[in-house]
């Protein structure tokens, strides 16, 4: 597609997301409706739903052969990354949604034949939009997204949630547990796609994380590599978009310094997941 028709989506794509965290900001005025999907910590809103169909609806309505991956199920049924696909989240991080009220985000990643086209990801209550047309640099509403410059793991802020360092499945908590002791600090924020954005804006320097689905990584894996940055799985492999990953993103040194020490500490016999 042309760089007019990447434009043209961007004009639209943002003014959604405003008018979608509008929507949600008034919502808070009315009765939530909270279920749980799978467990008690996996929750899902009216709103969750009410914000995806508000998505899928405008792009049938202006793309009617793009394809749609989200969360809540209402996309479609996709099975290659063949043409346009949208990675969408209406809501990323539900849980802060329902008991904070704020540090949640919409996520839209759009990709053509399993390329990264255009990302954004809306935090609505900082009203902070991040957001890119790949090979023409990420802003931070306005502003321009500096190319992230390397940093030593004893000076970066490391996001890793509390879960990977402690007893779990999918991951020895020894493993990271060196990682998370030498960094300068470790931050936990509740939604993916903020923590991806931090990345690509430098608030961050590098986050891991398990298991994400691609509606959780679609956007920032976009909005970080426009700004240099590094995402492959935890074991340095690459991402496979239409699956859920581990995911290691950062500054590219950091990044390939962890995935080392990781890939080190499995060869010495320490448990880790394969890929989902
Ligand atoms: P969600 O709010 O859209 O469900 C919380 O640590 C982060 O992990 C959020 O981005 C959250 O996205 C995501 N998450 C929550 N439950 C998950 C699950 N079962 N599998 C993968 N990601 C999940
Ligand atoms: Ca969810
Ligand atoms: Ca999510
Ligand atoms: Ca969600």
């Amino acid at each position: 597609m042309k760089n007019e028709f990447w434009k043209a989506l961007h004009c639209n794509v943002t003014e959604w997301m405003k008018e979608a965290g509008g929507i949600l900001e008034q919502s808070f005025t009315d009765q939530l409706d909270v279920q749980y999907k799978t467990s008690y910590d996996d929750l899902v809103t009216n709103m969750d739903k009410q914000i995806e169909q508000f998505f899928i609806q405008r792009i049938h309505q202006h793309y009617p052969d793009h394809r749609i991956i989200s969360e809540e199920g209402f996309g479609d049924d996709v099975t290659s990354s063949e043409g346009i696909l949208w990675l969408i989240d209406p809501i990323d991080g539900t849980m802060n949604f329902v008991h904070q009220r704020r540090h949640f985000a919409i996520s839209v990643g759009i990709y053509e034949d399993g390329v990264g086209r255009a990302g954004f990801i809306y935090d609505v209550i900082a009203d902070d939009l991040y957001h890119c047309i790949k090979g023409q640099g990420a802003f931070l509403n306005q502003a321009k997204l500096p190319m992230l410059k390397d940093v030593k793991l004893n000076e970066s802020l490391f996001s890793i949630n509390a879960t990977w360092v402690n007893k779990n499945r999918r991951i020895d908590p020894e493993i990271m547990q060196p990682i998370a002791k030498s960094c300068r600090g470790t931050r936990s924020y509740g939604s993916a796609a903020i923590e991806l954005a931090y990345v690509a804006s430098g608030t961050l320097d590098a986050y891991f994380t398990m298991r994400l689905a691609p509606w959780d990584y679609g956007a920032g894996l976009i909005l970080i590599e426009e700004v240099g940055g590094k995402a492959t799985r935890v074991d340095g492999s690459p991402i496979d978009l239409l699956n859920q990953n581990s995911l290691l993103v950062g500054k590219k040194g950091l990044q390939e310094e962890i995935v080392q020490h990781i890939k080190n500490e499995v060869s010495k016999g320490k448990f880790i997941q394969k890929a989902d």
